[in-house]
């Protein structure tokens, strides 16, 4: 098939899963034609198959709001006419499913052009919900040909909070269980861990929802009983507030900040517990790349989190700001080594046998097709 898929291309779980989803589907013969307005992040575009076009976004002195959803829309069309596209696929509602639709519109006169839009989160939980996005929201679900939501929560959600009554399929995220596994010497020892020190990591976007805060209070508990370091990766606007939190606890030398990282999978098997304190997650992708990775994620009961883990089994799920709770799982499993062993296994089993790309890959080839031959 030939698939152009857009997304966000900046550090953020829907471009994530948006660019891993177009390079499994490259691997296995498809064309796909990634169109935004960066290279998305983790996109190596030597891969035979993908393709970048580029959505520029004129400015006029008029505009004091570029309209990037009508530039896209304009690239989106262009592109599925001279690449003959099969179908679009969009990650995040707003405004790339309104975007499509346009496109859809453009092409109408020539052939049909469906869409599939995938929800991820906030685009329902936070943005969508916001009055100003709310009705357009709703109509973008409408009027996709496919909706995707990447767990039976985020579903739910769109639900209640929309009232739609088309279809939303399941697909949920997934992860190469071959780029991601626990083979931990693999990769060089991370930069400022002090040899010895047990490693909790955290992966985000360092937005508030993630609650980043939480993972410094955290370390703070567990170091009372055991050699603790911890490595923070990516950036965003809560990095200045949580290094200070760092230096407020004197715990500088106990953290190391990565920043924004490519290759998170030559990272994530150095540690040893994941944190996932968030206030919301939809799916928690970071928790099951760790997991692919056998490391036991500590996180949140919220939203998506528990089609995921199993609490007790291949990982921990505690209350969202309780990080005495949180704390206590991750001093347990890192003192307890046939308990962490235990975990290790059964989260690297969880990735493996529900979430692995070889498997949801082709429900997403098969949703394609059955969305092509309406
Ligand atoms: O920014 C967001 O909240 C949307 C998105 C992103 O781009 O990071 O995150 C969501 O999508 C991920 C991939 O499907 C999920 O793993 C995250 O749980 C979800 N984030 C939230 O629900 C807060």
């Amino acid at each position: 098939m030939k698939v152009g898929i857009t997304c966000y291309p900046t550090y953020g779980g829907s471009g994530i899963v948006a660019t891993e989803l177009g390079l499994e589907l490259a691997n296995r013969g498809h064309e796909v034609h990634f169109i935004s307005y960066a290279n998305p992040i983790r996109l190596d575009a030597d891969t035979p198959r993908i393709y970048y076009h580029e959505v520029e976004v004129s400015t006029y002195p008029l505009f004091q709001y570029p309209p990037y959803s009508l530039a896209l829309a304009s690239r989106m069309a262009e592109v599925a006419e001279r690449k003959k596209l099969d179908l679009l696929h969009v990650h995040y509602a707003i405004p790339h499913s309104i975007s499509a639709l346009l496109a859809q519109q453009m092409m109408a006169s020539r052939r049909r052009l469906p869409f599939v839009t995938t929800l991820h989160g906030t685009d329902i939980t936070l943005v969508g919900a916001d009055r100003s996005y709310f009705p357009i929201t709703k109509f973008s679900i409408e009027q996709s040909d496919g909706v995707t939501s990447v767990s039976e929560y985020l579903k739910q959600r769109t639900v209640e909070v929309f009232g739609v009554e088309n279809e939303i399929r399941v697909i949920t995220n997934f992860v190469n269980c071959d780029i991601y596994r626990p083979d931990r010497d693999r990769y060089p020892a991370i930069p400022g861990v002090p040899d010895g020190a047990k490693v909790l990591i955290h992966l985000s976007n360092f937005r508030p929802v993630k609650r980043v805060a939480d993972c410094v209070r955290v370390l703070e508990r567990v170091r009372r009983e055991v050699d603790a370091h911890l490595v923070l990766v990516g950036d965003g606007p809560e990095r200045g507030p949580v290094e200070r939190i760092v230096q407020d606890l004197n715990l500088v030398p106990n953290v190391t900040f990565l920043g924004k990282q490519n290759h998170v999978e030559r990272i994530i098997p150095r540690a040893d517990v994941l944190l996932l304190p968030s206030e919301l997650e939809s799916f928690g992708l970071a928790a099951l790349e760790a997991m692919a990775c056998g490391v036991p994620p500590v996180a949140t009961r919220v939203g998506g989190v528990a089609e995921l883990i199993t609490h007790g089994e291949d990982g921990y799920l505690e209350a969202v700001g309780d990080v005495d709770a949180q704390a206590a799982r991750v001093s347990e499993l890192l003192s307890n080594g046939p308990l962490h062993q235990r975990m290790r296994d059964a989260a690297r089993l969880t990735a493996l046998t529900r979430f692995c790309s070889g498997m949801v890959i082709p429900e997403y080839i098969r949703y394609y097709e059955e969305v092509c031959s309406r």
